[in-house]
């Protein structure tokens, strides 16, 4: 039996060492619960009536490589009292069979190939959609290259999502208005801006000459982004976070709503960029981030698990 399994080890041995740093392509299980609770929507702790994805907004990254099988599932929380839906904007699928409607106490499932690498948007698509997104039923799915030189190596990540907050959650008339309030990066506002708001504790973190790669899906659920790091400049820009729609030296990238990019930042010196959209209406009532580069910059932030700062 020993012999036997060593020769499959050997030839997978060989195999790998042939294949360089390409990624073998795997099944990736994926499940989200969709829960309906109360979270914070400020650094003070006012709550908000909103519907999630693993009762959080945004919902859980996803994060898989180029070429991965992966195997999805919903489940619809029992004590929920919507049917929701999940559209993942990195598959090619059936709108009407695989985004279909789960009720509560139920759970659908479908199969999808990541076969674009990038950064992707997924959400909720049941109806009314419009509420459901704006409600916080959104995240991002990280679709690795399976050629992990195809961009240079980023020394930290960090996942943004932008999105508006709408004061009453029950009312799609307002949503369909156009009735926002404030403008938010990952559900919250002024989230990681101590500067204006004296309740944020949370900051993004980085040291000088560090390749930070920041994964940006703008959730709308109207507003278009202008995507700016005030006193920075993005060194790349990846439409749709993909390899090869690399874009060099920007000031500003427009994000619309249902899109996503992926942007590198790289600072000579200490000092912070201020991230914002540069539609200011939108930036001064929430959507600045504050990027702190400094040599002493937190070890852990923005690696592993701590790409979206909670
Ligand atoms: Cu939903």
């Amino acid at each position: 039996m020993k012999a036997l399994r060593t020769i499959p080890t050997l030839l997978f041995a060989a195999a790998a060492l042939l294949a360089g740093a390409q990624a073998y392509a795997k099944t990736v299980k994926v499940t989200l619960t969709a829960k309906e609770v109360d979270l914070p929507i400020d650094n003070k702790g006012t709550m908000y009536r909103t519907w999630t994805f693993d009762g959080q907004v945004p919902g859980t990254v996803v994060r898989v490589t180029e070429g991965d099988t992966v195997e999805f599932t919903l489940i619809n929380d029992k004590a929920n009292k919507n049917s929701h839906s999940v559209d993942f904007h990195a598959a090619r699928a059936d709108v009407v069979k695989d985004f279909e409607s789960v009720k509560p106490g139920e759970q659908g499932s479908y199969t999808f190939t990541a076969d674009y690498p990038g950064v992707f948007f997924y959400h909720c698509g049941a109806d009314p959609m419009i509420q459901h997104i704006a409600r916080g039923m959104y995240g991002a799915i990280i679709v690795d290259p399976k050629d992990a030189k195809a961009m240079p190596k980023a020394d930290r990540e960090y996942v943004l999502i932008q999105s508006e907050l709408y004061p009453n959650p029950d009312s799609q008339a307002d949503m369909m208005a156009n009735k926002w309030s404030n403008v938010m990066f990952n559900g919250s506002i002024f989230k990681y801006d101590p500067v204006h708001d004296p309740n944020a504790s949370r900051m993004l973190q980085a040291k000088p000459g560090e390749r930070v790669r920041i994964y940006f899906v703008n959730a709308g659920v109207n507003e278009f982004s202008s995507f700016h790091p005030i006193a920075g400049i993005w060194d790349r820009v990846y439409s749709s976070g993909n390899p090869k729609n690399v874009q060099v030296g920007l000031q500003s990238f427009v994000v619309g709503p249902g899109d996503a990019a992926t942007f590198d930042l790289i600072s000579p010196k200490e000092g912070a960029n201020a991230i914002v959209t540069h539609s200011l209406r939108g930036a001064l009532s929430g959507a600045i981030a504050i990027m702190q580069f400094s040599n002493d910059a937190d070890p852990k932030a923005g690696k592993g698990d701590n790409i979206l700062v909670r």
